[in-house]
């Protein structure tokens, strides 16, 4: 086991790339710091989370389930306390959670681009910085992965508010890498394309949007939680110990489709 004796945390992990990534770490024998968020439908988060809180500990691996709003400012710290008062310490923080509710530009409320910006690019620093002070306090290194996205690339009508956000935490890991290179802290991103999640349900539920990516994607298929959790896994472990500063496209060859 590539992780064995390393403790993460990773955010946004009750669903999707979240959930597959906490149990890959566990799976390569990392204790886990689970954190979601308990959202509009309150109950149905709680029990996603308790299932992957499940999943986790059946994997033979210690974890730990915190509830917390990764844009409100002490989440992070509470996430890094539990870590280190109940599994030990911390070596690996996956700051994954986001948020995208496609919407027109035309008409996008103000409060749901604020949102959207505090969630997934202010959510995202909090967590790393909160990570990075105790990784240095260790003074035994860490890695720090963020959950970009192919969007930090390319644009896209329903996501005005939210592909600024995936180029700003692209933007955030290469900055963090220089800042934090002197403590042999790893910061990089992993920019999935198209994954079927709770998050695009909606959006991928429309036929021909299905069609159009099936086209466009090289390896003909759109991507599981799984095939975004082992290159977080990959970049999380010493193999991957002379990468920093660098974002991995995990999209089955879509960004680079142009004809
Ligand atoms: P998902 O909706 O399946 O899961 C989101 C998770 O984030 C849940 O565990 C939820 O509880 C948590 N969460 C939501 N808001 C939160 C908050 N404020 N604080 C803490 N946790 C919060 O989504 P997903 O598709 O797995 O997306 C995970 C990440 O991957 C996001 O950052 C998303 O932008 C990114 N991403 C997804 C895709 C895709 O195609 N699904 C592609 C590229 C990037
Ligand atoms: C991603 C990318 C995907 C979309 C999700 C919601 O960053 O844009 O295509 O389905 O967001």
């Amino acid at each position: 086991m590539t992780l064995a004796g390393k403790v993460a945390i990773v955010t946004g992990a009750s669903r999707g790339i979240g959930r597959a990534t906490a149990l890959a770490l566990a799976r390569a024998g990392a204790g886990v710091v689970i954190n979601y968020h308990r959202g509009i439908d309150a109950d149905l988060d709680d029990i996603a989370a308790i299932d992957t809180l499940s999943a986790v500990q059946a994997t033979g691996r210690t974890a730990m389930l915190i509830e917390g709003d990764v844009a409100q400012a002490n989440t992070a710290e509470r996430l890094v306390a539990a870590a280190v008062e109940g599994l030990g310490r911390l070596d690996i923080a996956v700051c994954n959670a986001g948020i995208c509710k496609f919407h027109d530009a035309l008409s996008l409320p103000e409060e749901l681009l604020r949102r959207t910006v505090e969630v997934n690019l202010i959510g995202t620093f909090l967590c790393a910085q909160a990570a990075a002070r105790r990784m240095r306090d260790q003074g035994a290194g860490g890695a720090i992965i963020a959950t970009s996205s192919i969007s930090a690339l390319v644009g896209g009508a329903q996501q005005t508010h939210y592909t600024p956000t995936k180029a700003g935490v692209h933007s955030l890991m290469q900055s963090l890498a220089i800042a934090l290179g002197p403590w042999g802290i790893r910061c990089n991103s992993v920019m999935p394309g198209a994954i079927e999640t709770d998050l695009n349900r909606i959006d991928l539920s429309d036929p021909d949007k299905r069609a159009y990516f099936a086209h466009r994607i090289p390896l003909g298929r759109l991507g599981t939680p799984e095939d975004v959790a082992d290159v977080i896994c990959f970049l999380a472990s010493d193999a991957a110990r002379y990468v920093t500063g660098a974002a991995i496209l995990v999209d089955g060859g879509m960004f680079v489709n142009l004809q």
